[in-house]
């Protein structure tokens, strides 16, 4: 079943859509953005140029850097007295990013969210545990509104408290959860340390989890310790947030909402359009937003799409779970790395948890990476002999699939720093 029509538009009704949305969104950039105008006009470009969905690649790319320069409002094409919401970035770095929503906006968020929750089976029968961060972050309130549109009981947990939200999860009988994937690992670990059945006494049946990567095998373990069907949802604040693409259960690909999000795949170093099935930076381009429309912008997120036939029958293209950032990809010694493809070596391997922290470092001129890893609690042997071996056993996994040398430490159970968002998994002293 699906949310809505748009789900499985033919070919034909979908590239009309997406075309006179985009001719409306580039009238409405031009004149009412001073940005988008001084661009367009840098380019020698106007939205009435824009005759194809092809000739989108003759508009201009938009940055996380252009928002911070236009802090905090600048990019919003209507007043504030049309804005009903506003979010921001955490803003590790520099000025924060700043998303406003129209009450039109926020239709299009519980259209989307609509659409992941029926991918996972949900209905007004549902208890959902939210368990995903509140604030300002996009992520707690945007499954939040959607769920409570859809008349579906949402228990604001947030993140944090981990024991009380165990007692509620429990005793409200929580049919399905979000979170992100390294906090629901972190909520099984106390669950099963505060001697909780897992699958006794919790009513869990399906969970809806993002925000960062997870490979294949985290989202089974996930799946497996929980009891649960593992939905991945993808998103980001600059776009929506969560709900720009999710899994439904039939594979681990993501449909992308492309009738509201256009998306295109670009060589990040060159910014060209590449092919379906290519793998490059994730570009995307709103349709329908009011609020903070925006043209060509570059995620940072590195995946492919592809228009292989769902067996679901939704016919919206999907994307390949997130592969890493294009500001996150570690080069050592020359070799382009992922930490989700370490996640991958590592989920293969017994007797260790994929609780773990990659370091980047120098010795000499030569790079240096390092991966701390905790045991599993099942892992019964102190010998020294056998830890060795698994610790050479990992290396020798990751130089296989990596062609770089690592060197593992295994480190006790729960020695690792827990995250209540999103994890840190790479440190680079490098910079
Ligand atoms: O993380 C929105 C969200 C909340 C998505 C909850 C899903 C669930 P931002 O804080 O703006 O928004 O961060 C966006 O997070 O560019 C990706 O790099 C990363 N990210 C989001 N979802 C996934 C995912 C929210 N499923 C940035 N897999 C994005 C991998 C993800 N990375």
């Amino acid at each position: 079943m699906t949310f809505s029509k748009n789900e499985s538009f033919s070919k034909d009704e979908l590239e009309a859509w997406q075309l006179s949305h985009l001719k409306e969104t580039l009238i409405r950039v031009f004149h009412l953005v001073p940005f988008y105008k001084k661009r367009f006009e840098e380019m020698g470009v106007r939205p009435e140029d824009i005759k194809t969905l092809a000739d989108i690649s003759k508009l201009p790319f938009t940055t996380k850097k252009n928002l911070r320069d236009n802090y905090p409002f600048g990019m919003f094409s209507v007043e504030m007295d049309q804005i009903v919401r506003v979010h921001s970035s955490s803003g590790t770095t520099g000025k924060p990013t700043v998303v406003g929503y129209t009450e039109h906006d926020m239709d299009i968020w519980a259209e989307v969210m609509g659409r992941v929750f029926t991918m996972g089976g949900l209905t007004c029968k549902d208890i959902l545990h939210n368990a995903t961060g509140y604030g300002l972050f996009t992520g707690g309130l945007g499954f939040h509104s959607a769920a409570e549109r859809m008349k579906i009981a949402v228990i604001p947990s947030s993140t944090g408290f981990t024991s009380r939200q165990l007692l509620l999860l429990k005793d409200f009988g929580a049919t399905a959860i979000t979170g992100t994937p390294s906090f629901a690992l972190h909520l099984a670990e106390k669950a099963k340390a505060e001697g909780y059945d897992i699958k006794k006494d919790f009513s869990l049946r399906v969970g809806f989890f993002g925000a960062e990567p997870a490979s294949d095998g985290l989202k089974d373990e996930i799946a497996n310790i929980w009891g649960i069907d593992y939905h991945e949802v993808y998103g980001l604040s600059e776009i929506i947030g969560p709900g720009v693409a999710s899994s439904c259960k039939h594979s681990h690909l993501l449909h992308f909402n492309e009738d509201h999000f256009y998306p295109e795949i670009i060589d990040p170093k060159t910014g060209e359009v590449l092919a379906e099935g290519e793998r490059g930076e994730l570009v995307v381009t709103t349709l329908t937003k009011q609020g903070l429309p925006i043209i060509r912008y570059k995620t940072g997120d590195i995946t492919s799409i592809t228009r292989v036939p769902c067996r679901c029958g939704r016919t919206l293209c999907r994307i390949e779970s997130i592969v890493g950032r294009s500001d996150d990809m570690l080069v050592i010694n020359g070799v382009n790395v992922f930490p989700s493809q370490i996640e991958h070596v590592l989920a293969k391997v017994d007797d260790i948890t994929l609780n773990y922290q990659i370091i980047a470092n120098k010795k000499g001129h030569l790079d240096k990476l390092d991966i701390d890893v905790e045991l599993s609690e099942n892992c019964m042997s102190d010998d020294i002999g056998e830890l060795t071996n698994l610790q050479k056993h990992i290396q020798h996994e990751l130089l296989n699939a990596l062609y770089i040398n690592v060197t593992v430490h295994l480190v006790a159970p729960k020695s690792l720093k827990r995250s209540e968002g999103k994890a840190v998994r790479v440190i680079d002293k490098r910079k």
